[in-house]
């Protein structure tokens, strides 16, 4: 029987440095308290949640948002904190330039300056030791005509294979889709399919990231899941909740049984063995949550529901499926995802040396009565910035 506590002790699971930063919503942005003045101090805040969760050892930056002159001593910074840095997120959405898309534009100059962006990444991976560059594009058209849907594809096809051919031994891409926003008519990745299809025709440094909150709903992103690794090529995860749209609420906050089937899938896929590369990241903002608390109950989150994945009884469940026991398979998997597994997994904190519960060992340690007298004028999360 697999080793429950030793693959939870093994997983990571990365914070991104956006939700450490001021965020709201398109009408407001709600400035909190302690909150991180530039990067070097939101991967403090990140090295809280690793510290006492002790299953998020890196953090993602997104750039121009993490800009700092100097990155190799922001990852060495990092280090002293106690994480690592983690993706690299690109930004080609924030520029008056991107009106009309970035390299999928229909200005070649328009085109080699997001295409140069994306370029810079590799370099701030090379400095900081990021082995995972995370592509987002919001190129798209609103209206039918506005642009030639198939040229922008070969743009698109362009720009990647640029990016792939900089990728250094050890890099890779992740190529993320979203259905809609900011582009209404068309998107240019809106989907895994699309992502899938630029990642297979480049080679194995290219592979496909979920957002969970980039679907129609009622889409099956567990079947999404089970497919991409099958075929080698699920890099990762922007792990949030949706209830309407892109919403970046916390992670199983909305729908913890869709979390509970997603892992599921990557346990059934061999997705938490080191070696399948695939990374827990989250890609949320605390609008009116306290941010470091809500990072927290994430990765909590993230954790409960990759426990109760372990805990389904694959052999019993295999059975059952090979005699057609429709019913029976079905019970096997909701028993394990109605099993309580808080008691398991504050024994397993315990066995690590933290508290049994880290929401409460946070709000008891001082820490953010300590941030909230000592920083002045927090930075905003990334929109607008
Ligand atoms: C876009 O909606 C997205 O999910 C991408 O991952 C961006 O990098 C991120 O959000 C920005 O918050
Ligand atoms: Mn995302
Ligand atoms: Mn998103």
């Amino acid at each position: 029987m697999t080793d429950i506590k030793a693959v939870l002790r093994a997983q990571h699971i990365e914070t991104p440095s956006w939700a450490y930063g001021n965020s709201g919503t398109r009408f407001k942005v709600f400035a909190q308290k302690g909150v991180p003045r530039d990067p070097y101090e939101k991967l403090a805040d990140a090295a809280q949640v690793h510290a006492h969760t002790g299953i998020a050892p890196t953090v993602a930056l997104h750039i121009p948002w993490d800009k700092v002159d100097d990155y190799a001593d922001l990852a060495r910074h990092a280090q002293e904190a106690g994480v690592g840095i983690g993706a690299i997120n690109s930004n080609v959405f924030q520029d008056d330039d991107y009106m009309l898309g970035s390299v999928t534009h229909p200005s070649a100059r328009v085109r080699r300056k997001a295409t140069d962006h994306l370029l810079e990444c590799v370099d701030i991976m090379d400095a900081t030791g990021s082995d995972t560059l995370k592509l987002w594009f919001s190129d798209g058209i609103n209206y039918p005509g506005q642009d030639d849907i198939r040229a922008r594809q070969d743009r698109l096809a362009e720009a990647l294979a640029e990016v792939y051919e900089r990728l250094g031994d050890g890099q890779r891409f992740l190529l993320e889709y979203k259905l809609f926003e900011p582009a209404f008519y068309a998107t240019d990745v809106p989907d895994w399919g699309t992502a899938y299809a630029h990642c297979a025709k480049l080679g194995p440094k290219a592979q496909v990231v979920v957002d969970t909150g980039h679907h129609a709903p009622g889409t099956n992103i567990e079947f999404i899941v089970a497919f991409l690794l099958r075929e080698g090529k699920l890099g990762g995860f922007d792990f949030n909740s949706r209830f309407y749209a892109d919403d970046d609420l916390m992670v199983g906050a909305a729908d913890p049984f869709q979390l509970f089937r997603i892992m599921y899938e990557v346990v059934r896929g061999g997705g938490l063995d080191p070696e399948a590369g695939v990374a827990f990241m989250l890609d949320q903002c605390h609008n009116i949550e306290p941010k470091i608390p809500g990072q927290i109950r994430s990765v909590m989150n993230v954790q409960e529901a990759t426990a109760k994945a372990l805990l389904v009884d694959r052999d019993a469940l295999s059975a059952a499926q090979a005699e057609g026991d429709v019913l029976g398979a079905n019970a096997v998997f909701m028993d394990a995802y109605n099993t309580d597994v808080r008691p398991l997994l504050a024994e397993l904190r315990e066995e690590m040396g933290l508290a049994p519960d880290p929401m409460s060992a946070y709000a008891k340690s001082g820490h953010f009565e300590k941030i909230a007298a000592e920083r002045v004028g927090g930075q905003q999360a990334g929109w607008g910035a």
